[in-house]
């Protein structure tokens, strides 16, 4: 198709949601389509991620990231320039190859996957529908597309609320929602009332940096309870309308299976660690459990699994880094049932789609994952629902970062014939613990 060559790739410093400068890309295609995307960026970062390109020095705290937009404004605009956009697998090549390095740290992960996000929504822009159309008609994917079942944040903790708890993420995920708008009511109204009973115990202090609600609590366990209370406040049944989700992101506080929880002050071997969470599945109604060991802790990783594999589901995120050699290795190794799909993770948007796909082979789960340093760029939703995706992580509730997905998530279900999870499976039947009934 002669209009989906590309024109022009061009590059400008915009902010994040912490106030960081990050990467937008332009992508103009003959005849003038165009589409736009931003780099996101992480603060709890796997160590196998595509790396950022900052660049160091004085401005913006070594932030910066002049090298990687002059980076797309010239190596990248002139290797792109001419290029079928409409081949994603091509373009995402050029960039690969012109890299040249296995972590894209010459040109930068974040120079690379906004320029490759751009490309799709230019692509998605010539043939005038929205990117998860455009996605989903590419990959031939089954029909009716659905929305995916929101896992969102109540209470930041961890790298996202200066360590206030060791724990990063208490998530709800409303196993229980007809729909997707169902699902952000639900969460909404749980939202509502923890922050009230927070402040009701003198404990509101704000939100952390993904938007939930700041984590005042004297220990790991606390936030349970609390989202327990909170989800029964709102009217709703823990465990059959409303679950809950954890996100340890161990590698913040374990290092060669010693597991340093400052706010309680004790140290857990590996073995310590997954009987304090293993205890919690049994207590509380946990659905899902990501990076209960660090990256580095296969063993660890696979013991856990083994315990509780068939009762919630066992997420690597920093463990996987969207890698599809990692996910195939963990399928073998059977250390975890489900991974977190980040772009930025991988790089390119064709990384991220092998990851997927290597993911679908090894029967995990899938959840698409914004970062903690966002930006009002919904890309992944698009790609959540376009890929067919069934679950998708964006923080909190609250904040225009976060909401701007939601959002466009509510947009996409407009648009679907239905406001739905597709007429499949109730969202719950997905999950291990409801499969093994
Ligand atoms: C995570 C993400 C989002 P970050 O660990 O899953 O919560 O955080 O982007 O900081 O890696
Ligand atoms: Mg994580």
């Amino acid at each position: 198709m002669s209009n989906s060559k590309i024109k022009s790739t061009h590059a400008r410093r915009v902010w994040d949601s912490r106030g960081r400068p990050t990467v937008e890309v332009e992508v103009t295609l003959n005849y003038n389509a165009c589409g736009r995307a931003i780099a996101p960026a992480g603060a709890s970062t796997g160590t196998g991620e595509a790396v950022e390109n900052r660049d160091g020095g004085e401005a913006f705290g070594g932030l910066g990231v002049e090298n990687s937009i002059a980076a797309v404004n010239g190596e990248i605009a002139r290797a792109l320039k001419g290029r079928d956009a409409s081949d994603q697998t091509a373009i995402d090549k050029v960039l690969i190859d012109l890299d040249g390095t296995a972590d894209k740290s010459r040109l930068g992960g974040n120079a690379m996957i906004a320029t490759s996000m751009a490309v799709a929504h230019a692509c998605a822009a010539a043939r005038k529908v929205p990117l998860w159309r455009s996605l989903h008609d590419q990959e031939n994917a089954p029909e009716p597309p659905f929305l995916p079942l929101p896992e969102i944040q109540i209470f930041g903790g961890g790298a996202h609320a200066g360590g206030r708890v060791d724990i990063q993420d208490y998530m709800v995920t409303a196993v229980g929602a007809a729909t997707f708008a169902q699902a952000l009511d639900w969460t909404a109204d749980v939202y509502r009332a923890a922050a009230g009973l927070m402040n009701e115990a003198g404990r509101s202090h704000g939100v952390a940096d993904e938007g939930g609600v700041w984590p005042d609590f004297d220990d790991n366990e606390q936030p349970l309870d609390m989202l327990v209370r909170a989800i029964e406040a709102a009217g709703l049944r823990p465990g059959r309308d409303m679950a809950i989700s954890l996100d340890i992101a161990a590698s913040q506080f374990g290092v060669k299976g010693r597991y340093r929880l400052a706010r309680e002050d004790r140290t857990l071997d590996s073995d310590g660690l997954s009987g304090m969470l293993v205890d919690w599945v049994e207590r509380y109604p946990i659905v899902a459990i990501e990076d209960p060991m660090s990256e580095g802790d296969k063993e660890g990783m696979v013991r856990f699994t083994w315990a509780v594999g068939k009762r919630v589901q066992v997420i690597g995120d920093d463990f996987l880094v969207t890698s599809a050699s990692r996910i195939r290795a963990a399928a073998r190794d059977g250390a975890c049932n489900a991974v977190l799909i980040k772009p930025n993770q991988a790089g390119t948007l064709s990384e991220t789609r092998a990851a997927l796909e290597a993911a679908r082979k090894a029967g995990f789960g899938a959840i698409v994952s914004a970062r903690s340093g966002e930006t009002e760029d919904v890309t992944i939703v698009h790609l959540a629902v376009g890929w067919g995706v069934d679950q998708l992580k964006v923080g909190s509730i609250t904040r225009g970062e976060r909401t701007a997905k939601w959002n466009e998530g509510l947009r996409i279900a407009d648009q679907l014939e239905g406001d739905l999870f597709g007429g499949r499976l109730p969202p719950r039947a997905r999950f291990p613990w409801r499969a093994s009934g």
